[in-house]
């Protein structure tokens, strides 16, 4: 495929760099700031080139945040982040691709497009921005709300077990998954980090609270406790012995395991393909038949 022309580099340096004009519009304390926050610091640590990282999002309040940086932004659809996110590191895989949405965007109505980003491998990141509420439609229960919460919108609270981010991610295989929490941002950006420098399909899911309808601060601050330095990264099983334990929400790395990644996989194939029909180039390729 042609590479496209993307521009000069123009590097993160600084906030200013990377901060858009356009002020977050999120309600005081939303976790989603802390996000934004990381994702800055992450995008100054690896000097994220502007012109060449794009943040796709999803819709909900989470699916704004790519409006709130410089970077080039796609605010998608509702569920389909990881479609367009691929689309886009496909059609250009020289780029920084970044996919950002709610836990209701990727795992209700975008629920069915994980596993298959999963088993692509195509080299980006997604960052879960879990509320455990549909926040922009104000309230109603979401794929990850806890049976415990009780919400603003839902004072008797929900009736169906609660899906989990880690567990999901772990079944269907994703090179690298981790855990994050926004009122750890130092953390968090470590981990945006270690999951953008991750050759293949990277996952963190990214504890956002939402103050307006369903404040799990407290919940979380009374669990959340950080991997042990002793964990196997490549230990599937002890990922799942972490995931599983009662009364605790681990933060960090999870799991490891890099195994072939799309893009390059296409370009072997296409090589491989041009090699065996003698017709070079696919630019070629499509003059044949003009
Ligand atoms: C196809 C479609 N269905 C439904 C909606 C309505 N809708 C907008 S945001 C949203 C859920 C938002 O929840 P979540 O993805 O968890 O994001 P949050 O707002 O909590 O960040 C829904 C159902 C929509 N925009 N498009
Ligand atoms: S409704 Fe919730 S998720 Fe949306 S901006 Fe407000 S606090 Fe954040």
């Amino acid at each position: 495929m042609a590479e496209i022309k993307t521009g000069t580099n123009v590097n993160v340096k600084t906030i200013a760099d990377v901060k858009s004009a356009v002020a977050p519009i999120w309600c005081p304390g939303c976790g989603d700031f802390g996000v934004l926050s990381a994702v800055y610091r992450a995008a100054i640590i690896m000097d994220l080139d502007l012109k060449n990282t794009v943040i796709v999002s999803g819709i909900g309040c989470s699916g704004r945040l790519p409006i709130f940086t410089k970077f080039y932004g796609y605010h998608g659809v509702h569920g389909r982040v990881l479609p367009t996110a691929t689309g886009v590191k496909l059609a250009n895989p020289k780029l920084t691709v970044i996919a950002v949405g709610g836990d209701g965007d990727g795992l209700a109505i975008g629920g069915g497009h994980f596993p298959h980003a999963a088993r692509r491998n195509v080299d980006l990141t997604y960052i879960m921005m879990d509320n455990s509420v549909y926040g922009l439609t104000k309230g109603q229960g979401s794929p990850t709300t806890n049976p415990e919460f009780t919400l603003k919108a839902l004072p008797y609270g929900v009736q169906e077990e609660n899906l989990n981010p880690i567990a999901l991610s772990l079944a269907y295989d994703v090179s690298f998954v981790a855990r994050a929490y926004s009122g750890h941002i130092d953390a968090m950006t470590d981990l945006f980090v270690k999951a953008i420098q991750h050759k293949g399909f990277s996952f963190v899911h990214s504890i956002s609270p939402c103050t307006a309808f369903n404040d799990t601060y407290n919940y979380y601050r009374e669990r959340v406790v950080n991997i042990p330095e002793a964990h196997d990264v490549t230990n599937k099983k002890a990922a799942l012995d972490l995931w599983q334990t009662p009364g605790k929400v681990y933060l960090g790395t999870f799991f490891k395991s890099p195994r072939p990644e799309m893009t390059e996989m296409n370009a072997k194939l296409s090589q491989a393909v041009q090699a065996k029909s003698g017709k070079g180039t696919t630019e070629k390729l499509f003059e044949s038949f003009v």
